[in-house]
């Protein structure tokens, strides 16, 4: 009631009104949006037919059963918004708003789209978060005037008519159990962003979709104009050195047998064909021949790492074994599980050699229930004798006849010139050869071939980084040609002597049939594969596959970053396995923060700040990680530490990972509590109505903070931070004064000062993270398409005649670096006629950004060649000009809804329409992308910043030399 009165324009209240009070007050105020959160009743009173001024309406609430008859009368209403989580049925009076052009309906109980909802012709903006709904009528191809589209269905197929909505420009669809795009897809001529959830697809391949939407326009236009269909696949031949990997494969190929193979060294890529056993009708040839590319790994351990790279889904694999070894000595579990971790779903047929007095008797069903369906079968065959090769071929055949992309239709083009490619002879070439030779085989234009080579790379048919400077001068098209130089290293006494430094000594010994520059590529090679990193002394790389086992000494300078403040936070990874790299690829991966204490199942970590200290350990018996953070403010740390650790657990998509935080209780017996704490346990206590504040610990008794368990781990901590930067800038600046007596300039008030400091900059690091994370969560990298941290004035401009008329709005731009954001000096802003549009676009932009630009601290000046203080006066101008500029807009934060799970992303995608307005605008005033000079930077962690020179350095691997790139 205290809002009566309020002018507010579809003000939305938290607390639970009934709508029949805000129709009324609506009533009163005529304001064109009403908007209806959460409300109460589940009927939605006649009266609100009154209000026939209505443009905009927004309902949302549990209840909802349908829309009263009244509605009909909206004539006015263009934007209709109804987030119904129990909605079972269509409302009815739907197909009555013709009027409207942005129509956005959450409803995860509804099961069914009726045709009702394709009358609405007008639409030009089309939301539909219907996770039930299995099927996409045609009727959606009569919605011509669509441009934008998102929508999460359970469907698996779009319809034919999809290819008629030729104004899409954007498609967002999460669609687990899709399967394929239709013919007409490729029609979609205007679609610039795709974003597609859609794991099952297989028209197109998943290489192509990850490319993004333009890729995949070209592929579907491309199959349209003439395609065909590829019968080929990979077959990864995995198991301990020396099982008879090597001699099954020349077996079934028909090569005669050595007695005395030699290892492999690293990977060997060679060919298997076989007749398809059951061909589709209707194929033109007798014989459908099929063309495995085998890959025959290197058994020893010390490859594991290595290999993973080309370990992929969607492949068939031979798992071999030596049956008079004995199936347990083979380590078939160590085996399944890394295959489970890193290609969950590919089929896996396990192999005994060797047969001999040993029958190759295994605990099949015991496997079987273990790692269900992954095992498709276990057989015996003797790679000597011959015995029993053909049936595993015909198993093989059968097998990899049923493989998901086994039979995959392709542009011709695109095919023939990936053929090409897979079939030149050179080892390695200019990316301007490869460009010749797609161009030869018809794929001419230039975005096409890029695509075509992305796909071919993510295949692991060649390897070539077209974004990183350092390696996109090379197309490797042999891969295991590249290994093969790695597996030196990796065998190399002399490098593991060294406790895995690598010297230039070591280089021109190992690699000396390599010139200098191809030494130096490969070096960056290794690195791009976190498999090494330059030490300081830059003519050197550690190997971190290399390091020793045991952990130096770095209890001391651990235990010394918890005093003062003994704040300290933790995280504990439970995993199924410890596959290869890990810790070691993140070892490499956070190199920049090293302080030479690592070992290979662990490592201490500092922050740049000097203060904050990280730890991170494995221990491989219980299979458990860890990662710690101690600092000042340990939480900015933490989170880059986890994001980072995270990011390369991603690499194994099948890894079960559970997550717990450690009790941080004490007991007065035995120093500290053993408890765990279930991560998911602790968020979902918080999310219960009312949330469950408290937890006990089961060992020591002791009621705990769930909040203070999960702080620091669980993103954003807005609240939290926002209190802490309050305080300690009123400190710092308290503390300032002091500072100007000088008879108070004492060693512990500067002490004081440097420390409080610290803590603000971790704290608004924290907060700058948390705000870019939350905003492009629904991006991938590629759409990153612009900075997205600007400043906003308004300025009145001097016309002829001395009338101030014109008024501008003067757009700054940021650099990202969390913790760091600031103006580039001595860069132009923009400017742009200011006009109401405008200012929708603007203004509600402006004042998110400033909610974490007002607690922004100033960066030292001194490496971006300007004073700090001048910084610090441009910044707190910019924050003040920014609050004037938001001062009266409406306080309406439009809130998420956690309840609905997995669409939430898609939920935020059309909530950051804001986001959008202001990357169009921005891209307009730069359509040259200059933007400052700022510099694109995907961090190790994985998010993306545009960075200045100056902070770009921090990622770099060395400075000045290479972009900072992290891997696919
Ligand atoms: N009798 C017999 N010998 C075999 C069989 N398979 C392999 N061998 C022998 O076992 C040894 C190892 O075989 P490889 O094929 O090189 O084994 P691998 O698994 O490729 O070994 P790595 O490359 O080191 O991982 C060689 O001496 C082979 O001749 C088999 O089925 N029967
Ligand atoms: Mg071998
Ligand atoms: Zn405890
Ligand atoms: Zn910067």
């Amino acid at each position: 009631m205290a809002r009566r009165g309020s002018n507010r324009t579809g003000a939305e209240d938290g607390d639970a009104a009934n709508s029949a009070s805000r129709i009324a007050d609506c009533a009163r105020t005529r304001s064109t949006s009403l908007s209806l959160a959460e409300i109460s009743d589940s009927e939605i009173p006649e009266s609100i037919g009154d209000l026939t001024w209505l443009t905009s309406l927004r309902i949302t609430s549990k209840q909802l059963a349908g829309l009263p008859k009244s509605v009909a009368k909206l004539t006015n209403l263009t934007a209709l918004t109804i987030i119904g989580s129990g909605l079972q049925t269509f409302p009815e009076a739907l197909g009555r708003f013709t009027t409207v052009t942005d129509l956005s309906i959450s409803a995860h109980e509804l099961m069914e789209l009726p045709g009702d909802l394709f009358r609405l012709t007008n639409l030009t903006s089309l939301t539909l978060l219907t996770g039930q709904v299995k099927v996409l009528p045609e009727g959606i191809g009569g919605l011509t005037r669509l441009v934008q589209l998102t929508a999460y269905l359970d469907i698996t197929e779009l319809p034919d008519s999809f290819g008629r909505l030729t104004r899409l420009t954007e498609l967002s669809l999460d669609a687990p159990h899709l399967t394929s795009l239709p013919d007409g897809f490729g029609n979609l001529a205007g679609l610039t962003v795709l974003k597609l959830r859609a794991p099952q697809l297989t028209v197109p391949p998943p290489e192509i979709v990850s490319s993004g939407g333009p890729a995949v326009l070209a592929y579907m236009r491309g199959t349209s104009v003439d395609s065909v269909r590829q019968w080929a696949s990979k077959l990864l031949v995995v198991g301990q050195g020396r099982s008879g990997k090597t001699s099954l494969l020349k077996a079934l190929r028909g090569d005669t047998h050595d007695p005395n193979e030699d290892s492999t060294h690293g990977l060997n890529v060679g060919r298997l064909s076989m007749p398809h056993p059951d061909p589709p009708t209707g194929t033109e040839a007798e014989e459908l021949i099929m063309e495995l590319s085998t890959w025959d790994f290197g058994g020893q351990d010390i490859y594991h790492a290595t290999h993973q790279f080309f370990l992929s889904d969607r492949s068939l694999f031979l798992l071999v074994w030596d049956a008079q070894v004995g199936w347990e000595e083979s380590k078939l579990y160590y085996w399944l599980d890394l295959i489970k971790a890193r290609a969950p779903h590919a089929p896996v047929l396990i192999v005994a050699t060797h047969l001999g007095p040993r029958p190759p008797d295994l605990p099949l069903h015991t496997i079987c229930e273990a790692f269900p369906g992954l095992v498709v079968e276990s057989m015996a065959a003797d790679s000597a004798t011959g015995e029993g090769i053909d049936a595993v071929r015909r198993r093989i055949a059968a097998e990899a006849a049923q493989l998901p992309l086994m039979g995959a239709v392709w542009p011709r083009h695109w095919l023939d010139a990936a053929e090409a490619v897979r079939a030149h002879p050179e080892k390695h070439v200019e990316p301007r050869v490869l460009w010749d030779l797609m161009a030869e085989h018809g794929v001419t234009e230039s975005a096409q071939q890029h695509y075509l080579a992305s796909a071919l790379h993510s295949l692991g048919d060649i390897l070539f980084y077209p974004e990183d400077d350092e390696l996109s001068g090379l197309v490797i098209l042999h891969p295991q040609w590249l290994t093969s130089y790695i597996s030196r290293v990796l065998d190399a006494k002399e490098v593991r002597d060294s406790h895995g430094i690598f010297t230039s000594a070591h280089r021109g010994r190992l690699w000396s049939d390599l010139d200098r520059s191809m030494q130096n590529y490969f070096v960056s090679m290794m690195e791009r594969f976190d498999l090494s990193y330059r030490t300081t002394d830059a003519s050197s790389s550690l190997v971190v596959e290399l390091l020793p086992w045991d952990p130096p000494d770095y209890q001391e300078r651990w235990d010394s970053a918890l005093e003062p403040h003994r704040r300290e936070l933790r995280l504990r990874y439970r995993l199924h396995t410890v596959p290869p790299g890990i810790p070691t690829w993140f070892i490499a991966r956070e190199h920049r923060f090293t302080v030479d204490l690592n070992w290979r199942t662990g490592a201490l970590l500092r922050h740049q700040d000097g203060r904050h200290y990280g730890l991170v350990t494995v221990d491989r018996y219980t299979k458990t990680a860890e990662i710690q953070a101690r600092g000042p403010y340990p939480h900015h740390f933490f989170s880059i530490l986890m994001d980072g650790f995270e990011q390369t657990l991603l690499r194994y998509p099948g890894l079960e990972i559970t997550r717990y935080v450690p009790c941080p209780g004490v007991l007065e017996s035995d120093g500290s509590c053993h408890h765990e704490f279930l991560h998911t346990n602790l968020l979902d206590r918080l999310i219960r109505t009312p949330p469950l504040e408290t937890i006990e610990c089961p060992v020591h008794y002791e009621q705990l903070n769930v909040r203070k368990l999960l702080h620091g781990i669980e993103p954003p901590a807005q609240s939290r931070s926002e209190e802490l930067a309050v305080a300690l800038g009123a400190k710092v600046d308290g503390l300032s004064n002091d500072l100007r007596d000088i008879k108070n300039q004492s060693r512990d008030i500067l002490d004081e000062v440097k420390e409080a400091r610290i803590q603000q900059t971790a704290i608004a690091a924290e907060q700058q993270r948390a705000f870019l994370t939350e905003l492009r969560r629904a991006d991938s990298r590629q759409a990153v398409l612009c900075p997205s941290v600007v400043s906003v004035q308004r300025v009145r401009r001097h016309r002829l005649g001395g009338i101030w008329r014109d008024s501008v709005f003067r757009l700054h731009l940021y650099c990202e670096a969390p913790g760091a954001w600031h103006r580039i000096p001595g860069v132009k802003p923009y400017e742009v006629r200011a006009s109401s549009e405008l200012e929708q676009a603007v203004l509600p932009y402006a004042r998110r950004v400033l909610a974490v630009l007002k607690y922004a601290v100033p960066v030292a000046g001194a490496a971006l060649g300007v004073a700090a203080d001048d910084l610090d006066k441009l910044l707190k101008s910019d924050v003040a000009l920014m609050k004037e500029l938001v001062k009266g807009l409406p306080d309406e934060l439009v809130s998420t809804s956690p309840q609905l799970g997995d669409i939430r992303s898609l939920v935020r995608a059309t909530e950051h329409h804001e986001y959008r307005q202001m990357q169009n605008l921005l891209l307009k005033l730069d359509p040259a992308g200059f933007w400052g000079g700022l510099n694109k930077v995907t961090t190790p962690e994985g998010p993306t910043y545009w960075l200045c020179d100056a902070h770009t350095r921090e990622y770099r691997r060395q400075p000045g030399n290479r972009s900072a790139n992290a891997l696919p």
